[in-house]
């Protein structure tokens, strides 16, 4: 069963360690989940990411109804058994992607209508809908269906599309209620806040969804284009009303600098496509920084791209072969990089935690702070 469990809280910040338990193992928190919309962790291998140490991926309910489409994930026992995954799922609920892929979409108070950008074909998600689609994709976390507001965003717009996702969160936790897991396994339910860059929308999103008392809490419409001290003010006021006995999840967040911010701020849980999408553009995140390898000055480096990481690709490869695999469009650059950029966020995130641990976060933090900041060589 879902359970969460406080382990330490930093005294000097709000960084939180904590333990998530889920019937697919235990997370340690912070955590920072892989992005699998697909149902792949695009270019990596399942092996791999259990050598990487990533405990939980994310899924997306929209892709994933689309193509393959809920009835061959069913026939195949779910989505742990279709992609051969038997560690943590999150499924995001479509409430971001509909605004961010569908070629149209019009929203009402019953739900949200879109065209698929596959094929063009209409489509009707409900909040019930988007419940009973996670059932059958079986992830151990699903998320309620929400209107991301974009930024910038009017005040009025931000409270009535907040007003929408409170209704939303409402019946997608009835319909949760109502329905039972599918195969053998217990699924959770996280509400979304929302309510743009305005404390008070923000407060009364809070508000609303604590009544219906979810399992977890997410933090949406956040790095959608604003500037980055408002996401970190929005961030820390909010994750500031949130229950210090459930776990905090920051959506789509972020840099490594960010997701250190977050944590400092009291958030647990990450997800982003920088370190595999970036990866695939040659872009590297290394404890001295990011750079590209295609750079020339890689032609003749023969050490690996991150001396301290002990990732697949470091113990392995240097630079110069990564900077040729790229350079001669080879699979395995993407597939190493991706590799790399994973292994460095999901140790990142691990250090933060063992620092809270110890006592010392808000010390590393900075020192990791600066060194990130230094351009990699
Ligand atoms: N809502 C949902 N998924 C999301 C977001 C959101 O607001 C974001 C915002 N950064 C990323 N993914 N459902
Ligand atoms: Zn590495």
């Amino acid at each position: 069963m879902f359970r969460f469990e406080l382990v330490a809280v930093d005294t000097k910040t709000s960084a939180r360690a904590g333990l998530i338990y889920t019937d697919h193992g235990v997370i340690e928190t912070p955590v920072f989940m892989p992005v699998g919309t697909q149902g792949t962790v695009k270019a990596v291998e399942q092996r791999e990411l259990i050598e990487i140490g990533a405990r939980i991926i994310l899924g997306n309910t929209y892709h994933l109804y689309l193509r393959p489409g809920i009835d061959i994930i069913y026939k195949a026992g779910g989505l742990h058994k279709f992609i051969s995954w038997d560690r943590g799922i999150l499924t995001d609920s479509g409430g971001f992607q509909i605004f961010s892929l569908a070629q149209f979409r019009k929203i009402s108070k019953d739900g949200v209508k879109f065209q698929s950008h596959i094929d063009g074909s209409y489509h009707f998600f409900t909040p019930e809908s988007v419940v009973e689609i996670q059932r059958i994709l079986g992830s151990d976390i699903m998320m309620c269906l929400d209107e991301c507001t974009p930024y910038p965003c009017d005040y009025d717009y931000a409270f009535k599309s907040n007003q929408l996702t409170i209704e939303w969160a409402k019946r997608a936790r009835e319909k949760f209620d109502n329905t039972e897991p599918l195969y053998g396994h217990s699924q959770a339910i996280f509400g979304i806040v929302q309510g743009s860059i305005y404390p008070e929308i923000r407060a009364k999103s809070v508000e609303e969804l604590l009544k219906l008392e979810f399992d977890g809490y997410a933090i949406g419409g956040l790095a959608v284009g604003e500037p980055v001290e408002i996401m970190y003010q929005i961030t820390e006021f909010t994750a500031s009303l949130l229950p210090q006995n459930k776990p905090r999840y920051l959506m789509g967040v972020g840099t490594p600098e960010n997701i250190l911010e977050s944590i400092s701020r009291g958030i647990d849980m990450f997800d982003c496509v920088i370190p595999t999408r970036n990866g695939r553009n040659a872009t590297l995140y290394t404890r001295n920084g990011k750079f590209s390898i295609k750079n020339a000055i890689y032609k003749e480096d023969f050490t690996p791209v991150d001396p301290e990481c002990d990732c697949y690709t470091c113990r392995n490869f240097t630079k110069a072969y990564l900077r040729h695999l790229f350079n001669a469009d080879e699979i395995l650059a993407l597939q190493l990089a991706s590799i790399h950029n994973l292994a460095f966020y999901i140790w990142l995130v691990g250090e933060a935690r063992k620092h809270i641990v110890q006592g010392d976060f808000l010390e590393w933090k900075d020192i990791m702070l600066q060194r990130m900041g230094e351009k990699a060589k």
